[in-house]
């Protein structure tokens, strides 16, 4: 006999998978094993890909880097209690960077709650604001057509996440049994429609004249490219933006603003897709009463406008005459007196440079938080290339997890995922070492610039106490990372001259490179 909670769960994962869902999460537990076995019988029949991990935290971001390579939908399975909890990071970043995850929390039903049942707490409104939606799904029950309250419940959650990207909580209640058997998810087949999506651009049409630059933070997106070529104006992108590259990208934007440069006094207009968050000197420009600001929306990250002086916060731009395209002539002669001598030093800026020329069409690069980061946004090359980062709250949390699940939506033609990360970053997320064999091998690269604790800090001023400054900012480590891969099966190299970088870079499968800065 099959079970309301069976009939329901198959229904409602074949629909997701239907309307364009191609990977699950999963972390097991006893609640939600309706929904583990639907989507094993969809994985199983080679309708999804199936990913089970035992650590909900470390799930949610190998998901959240699903979700943000493939810009698709991406279902997360938990059962109930503190499993749904582990899960809040990952959604808070998402809510942050507009990334589209869908939550399936499994519940007790209401005669459960607040009786002290196990596993039993209040799982809506856990998250807060930062779900735009919750779906309070009542236990199914043996009157109700359930096959087509799941299927109508799939095609709300997809159509809300299509029309803004996010994390959305389906809390779904169970009643005993929990499963069956039957029905098998595999052979339920619905009609999806598309999404309807309720969207009006806003169009401006700016004044030609004033002298403009193009910031394209993450998330930014080709547009910004396409909108400095087309009016000649110079571009500042970040590594994740999606748009350093062509030829009006600025690439040592960074050091010119930095060295004060008399060419960036002249800006006075500024144009702002995505979220910039690496330069205090561009954030430095909004603030700056001579510089008007023009906002443009993102889908992902919101509207950014940290001084909230923007004149105008729009989705598509023209201007009103010719444009003088010398200033973009200016700007790229002053970008190439910046370009640094390359040396043969291990040091930060060498190893942007050696990745980055490893790194071609069809591989990809996630940079975690903190320092390197940084590093690349000031020496990276203009390059097209996939880079991906969390930038929605720039944690140091879950950058191992977010690049599995970066290389888990990149199953190229031997394609490399190199992910670039401090030390600390690394040892945040240990757990997202534990990779499911059945994922397959993957060519996946975790680059490690080990500088024994937390860098970045140096530049507080606090750092000149130099005994508090190593015990409460620094943080002192001394992980041996090489038994770390081991225990967890990946391979390791390390990397003492810069001359090992390169062939390290070429390895394939699943490597930890540690690079020795200490
Ligand atoms: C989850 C989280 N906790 C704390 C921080 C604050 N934080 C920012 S950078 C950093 C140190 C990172 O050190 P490491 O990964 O070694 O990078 P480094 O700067 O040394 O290259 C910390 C703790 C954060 N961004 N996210
Ligand atoms: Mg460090």
């Amino acid at each position: 006999m099959s079970s309301p909670a069976q009939i329901f769960s198959a229904n409602l994962l074949a629909s997701l998978v239907a309307g364009g869902v191609e990977h699950i999460y999963l972390a097991p537990g006893s609640r939600s094993q309706s929904l583990a076995i639907a989507a094993d019988q969809l994985a199983r029949a080679g309708r999804v890909k199936l990913h089970v991990r035992i650590d909900e935290r470390s799930m949610a971001f190998t998901a959240l880097g699903t979700a943000l390579a493939s810009q698709r939908p991406v279902a997360l399975i938990t059962t109930s209690g503190t499993a749904v909890a582990n899960l809040h990071p990952a959604v808070l970043e998402a809510h942050h960077a507009g990334i589209p995850l869908l939550l399936l929390t499994a519940d007790r039903p209401d005669e459960l709650r607040g009786v002290g049942a196990k596993q039993t707490t209040d799982q809506i409104g856990l998250f807060g604001p930062a779900v735009q939606h919750v779906f309070d799904v009542e236990a199914p029950g043996e009157d109700e057509d359930e096959a087509a309250s799941a299927q109508e419940l799939a095609s709300a959650a997809l159509e809300l996440i299509a029309n803004q990207p996010g994390p959305i909580q389906l809390n779904l209640a169970f009643r005993e049994p929990l499963s069956s058997l039957t029905p098998d998810a595999s052979e339920i087949f619905v009609n999806a429609e598309e999404p309807e999506i309720f969207y009006e651009p806003i169009f401006a049409v700016l004044s030609a004249q004033p002298k403009t630059a193009v910031i394209a933070g993450a998330g930014a997106g080709e547009a910004a490219v396409e909108l400095a070529e087309s009016f000649g104006w110079p571009i500042f992108a970040e590594p994740s933006s999606g748009a350093r590259y062509g030829a009006n990208a600025i690439a040592n934007y960074r050091r010119l603003l930095e060295n004060n440069h008399e060419l960036a006094g002249e800006i006075e207009r500024v144009i702002v897709f995505g979220k910039p968050t690496l330069s205090r000197k561009i954030t430095a420009l909004f603030f700056d009463e001579s510089i008007e600001t023009v906002v443009v929306r993102s889908k992902s990250h919101g509207h950014f406008d940290v001084s909230k002086r923007a004149s105008q916060i729009v989705d598509e731009i023209s201007v009103d005459d010719e444009v003088d395209f010398d200033w973009l002539t200016r700007w790229r002669a002053v970008d190439q007196s910046f370009e640094v001598p390359v040396t043969d030093e291990l040091n930060r800026a060498n190893i942007i440079r050696e990745i980055y020329s490893a790194t071609t069409d069809g591989d990809c690069l996630v940079l975690g938080a903190s320092r390197m980061i940084r590093v690349a946004d000031e020496f990276a090359p203009t390059k097209p290339l996939a880079v991906f980062s969390n930038r929605g709250l720039a944690g140091i949390d879950g950058t191992i997890s977010t690049a599995t699940g970066v290389a888990l939506a990149y199953p190229n033609d031997g394609g490399i995922t190199r992910a670039l990360m401090g030390d600390l970053t690394a040892l945040h997320d240990v757990g997202g070492l534990a990779i499911d064999a059945v994922d397959g091998e993957l060519n996946l690269q975790l680059i490690v610039v080990n500088d024994g604790g937390g860098s970045i800090f140096e530049g507080l001023e606090v750092a000149k106490a130099k005994d508090s400054f190593d015990r409460v900012f620094k943080t002192k480590q001394n992980v041996d990372f090489w038994h770390l891969a081991e225990a967890y099966g990946w391979k390791y190299l390390r990397v003492e001259a810069l001359s090992q970088l390169a062939p390290a870079l070429q390895t394939t499968g699943r490597v930890l490179i540690e690079i020795d800065l200490a």
